[in-house]
């Protein structure tokens, strides 16, 4: 049983949060989502999300590739997490590329391509015009 975990806002769910849960999945049998908390967001990521956090929880949890949510509420948890649940795969979009190196004492770490096109940031926009 191969445990990989990724983290992430996934705020204004799509097709490219998608594709990075279906490809991290795919890297093992068991895949655990560190879901950002909204305090999380403002505070360190100067993110506003607009589903709150038991809402984006919700539907990361109805998506195939998805076995576990669990809270994200800090940067310093991820070596713990590890651990905590017993994670052989670190796994991250590639705008990520290099920043959790250190994590590669306790498990592999991946960065993923990112899907082309697509952000929540793109689709706020978007909507504005
Ligand atoms: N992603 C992707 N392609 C996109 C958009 C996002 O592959 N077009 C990936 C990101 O690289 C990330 C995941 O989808 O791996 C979630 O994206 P965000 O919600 O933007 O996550 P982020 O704010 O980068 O949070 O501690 C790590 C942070 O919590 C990561």
């Amino acid at each position: 049983m191969k445990r990989v975990i990724t983290y992430g806002t996934f705020d204004l769910l799509h097709y490219g949060h998608i594709e990075l849960l279906r490809r991290a999945k795919a890297l093992g049998d068991y895949l655990v989502v560190a879901l950002s908390t909204d305090e999380f967001n403002w505070n360190c990521k100067q993110k506003k999300c607009y589903f709150p956090y038991e809402e984006r929880k919700r539907m990361l949890e109805a998506i195939r590739y998805v076995d576990l949510v669990v809270p994200e509420e800090n940067w310093e948890q991820k070596a713990t997490d590890v651990e905590k649940y017993h994670i052989d795969t670190f796994v991250i979009g590639d705008d990520w590329s290099g920043k959790f190196d250190f994590l590669k004492e306790k498990c592999e770490v991946v960065y993923l391509p990112r899907t082309p096109e697509i952000s929540t940031t793109k689709i706020k926009r978007d909507l504005q015009k």
